[in-house]
């Protein structure tokens, strides 16, 4: 089987008992002789040592004169992709493996698994291989920055106060984008204006309710109290009302009634995205894997299917994939969901993340890895949810993943990436009509939340919401890309210029799945160009 030289320097390294850092991967990939400057790095280790750190390997480098190491130290010599030279350097092997299919392409701007892309009709083919260094990137030019994550900061109690903190920051930071739309006034200012008054307010959904005559009820709240909002069936606005998610915030203008208990709305507004919105590109043809839910330690883990995607990304064909994104589920975990035992494959929680670990030292150790936890991972499951703790990062260090917290944004190459889990989506695809949302366009429930600004808008039903100082929660900058998960379904699309994507996952069909109709998109890796925003699925199921 092909193995990408990092990938490969890495599963040797955990194989001798040792984690690595990521550069010291790279220097190690990068000497004349990997096997060897592994071999002498090893050696010069004390016993008891756990990690092989960059400057082991330039004691060693220095030691030889550089006979074991490149002198730009950088990891990616020109020469790096040449056939048979570099592969020739590792054990006097060269891998060309033809008897792994091509994964099969699709590529569009738009998509689902089922639409007419023409995921399905891609041939196998041999894969090109260039010996066992299929891949040449320059580790300078890779850049990743965080922010949002809130590993760390949690500062909630759970008292009562501190949701009136999260919600008021919430409102604060969504009302402040639609407070320059309107000319708002506080609902107590409104309860003592003329009736018949021109009037707007920005409040956050308490109620949606439909009178006896079919038209609706929706109660704003704001600092100062609640307002009666109405809502004439027969306008074009009433659609919108079926949007409506508790505890968003919007702005609505109308007219007051005469005795200035109701307004009657004319205009509604959410913050949503502008229209005009311009994402940021790379400059330079560089990619990300897009992954979610690989479950790893289900019965339905689907191993060979990993397995094929890792050789992929080992392989020419996948040089410009850079960045790996896993947007939570890294694991099945325990205790999830009822008899989720009967189906397990490891059954100790600890042992699926050394499990997982294994899996992403499959993973070229050239990539830089993102993840963040789903609601199977050990972590709590209100949101946000931190990032793993020590003891779980220890476990999956081998391959030097980042770990932030779900929400987070990551930006790579100047793209902006929210990454989200996605347990509201079920919430948005239960309670939005069907053409706004559903499980076969699970993109269009991510647009919901672009519109609305917060990726998880209702407290106390199916997502499980933790109080914090501020509201994590909130889509404060507009992303490039949105990457979510945890629905199991793949599909993509662009909302006002923002690449809405969720991903699939890597668990094939399990009993429950079976039990409620739910066909999971498995095996499917989206590959995004970050110079460009274009869509590329690769398919290994
Ligand atoms: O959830 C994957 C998808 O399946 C997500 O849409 C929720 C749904 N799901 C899966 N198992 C259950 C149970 N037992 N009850 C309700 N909904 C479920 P994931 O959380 O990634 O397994
Ligand atoms: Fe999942
Ligand atoms: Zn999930």
């Amino acid at each position: 089987m092909p193995q990408e030289a990092p990938a490969r320097i890495v599963s040797e390294l955990a194989s001798r008992g040792y984690n690595a850092e990521r550069e010291a991967v790279t220097l190690i990939a990068a000497a004349e002789d990997p096997a060897a400057t592994l071999a002498a790095v090893v050696d010069a280790k004390p016993d008891g040592a756990l990690k092989v750190t960059a400057a082991d390997v330039r004691d060693v480098r220095d030691r030889d004169g550089g006979r074991t190491g490149r002198e730009d130290g950088r990891g990616s010599g020109e020469t790096r992709g040449e056939p048979g030279d570099d592969g020739a350097t590792w054990g006097g092997e060269v891998d060309v493996d033809t008897s792994a299919p091509n994964p099969s392409v699709s590529t569009g701007t738009e998509g689902t698994r089922t639409d007419s892309t023409g995921r399905d009709t891609a041939a196998e083919s041999p894969v090109e291989t260039k010996g066992s260094f299929g891949r040449s990137v320059d580790p300078e030019l890779q850049s990743v920055s965080i922010d949002g994550d809130m590993t760390g900061r949690s500062t909630g109690t759970g008292e009562y106060s501190d949701f009136v903190k999260v919600f008021r920051d919430r409102y604060d930071k969504l009302g402040g984008k639609l407070r320059g739309r309107v000319n708002h006034r506080p609902t107590d200012a409104i309860a003592t204006m003329p009736g018949g008054s021109e009037v707007a307010l920005v409040g956050m959904v308490n109620d949606v309710r439909s009178t006896a005559s079919g038209h609706w009820l929706v109660e704003l709240e704001d600092t100062k109290g609640t307002f009666p909002c109405l809502v004439m069936k027969d306008r074009d606005i009433a659609g919108m009302v079926e949007e409506l998610l508790f505890d968003e915030v919007i702005a609505v203008e109308g007219t007051l009634s005469d005795d200035a208990g109701i307004v009657f709305v004319d205009t509604m507004h959410f913050p949503d995205v502008p229209r005009t919105y311009e994402p940021s590109y790379a400059d330079r043809h560089v990619q990300a894997a897009l992954i979610s839910d690989v479950h790893v330690g289900s019965q339905e883990f689907m191993a060979e299917e990993w397995d094929l995607f890792t050789d992929w990304l080992s392989t020419a064909e996948a040089e410009h994939v850079e960045y790996l994104l896993i947007a939570g589920d890294m694991v099945e975990g325990v205790g999830v969901y009822p008899n989720q035992d009967e189906e397990l494959d490891v059954v100790d929680i600890y042992d699926q993340y050394e499990t997982f670990n294994e899996k992403l030292k499959q993973v070229p150790g050239d990539l830089e890895i993102v993840m963040i936890p789903g609601n199977h991972d050990a972590v709590r499951l209100a949101e946000p949810q931190p990032g793993f703790d020590e003891e779980l990062r220890d476990i999956m260090s081998a391959h030097d993943p980042r770990i932030v917290s779900n929400p987070s944004t990551v930006t790579i190459d100047g793209v902006s990436v929210l990454l989200y889990h996605g347990v509201s989506l079920d919430e948005v695809i239960a309670e939005t009509p069907e053409d706004t949302a559903s499980y076969d366009e699970p993109h269009r429930a991510m647009y919901q939340l672009l519109k609305k600004r917060h990726v998880a808008p209702q407290y106390g039903g199916h997502t499980r919401l933790a109080p914090e100082e501020e509201d994590y929660l909130v889509i404060e900058d507009v992303p490039d890309i949105f990457h979510t998960g945890h629905v199991h379904k793949l599909g993509f699309g662009k909302y006002h210029n923002v690449l809405a994507i969720n991903s699939g996952c890597w668990q094939s069909q399990t009993d429950f799945q079976k039990s409620v109709n739910i066909d999971p998109d498995a095996g499917f890796a989206p590959i995004v160009d970050l110079d460009t925003l274009d869509v590329t699925v690769r398919k290994f199921s």
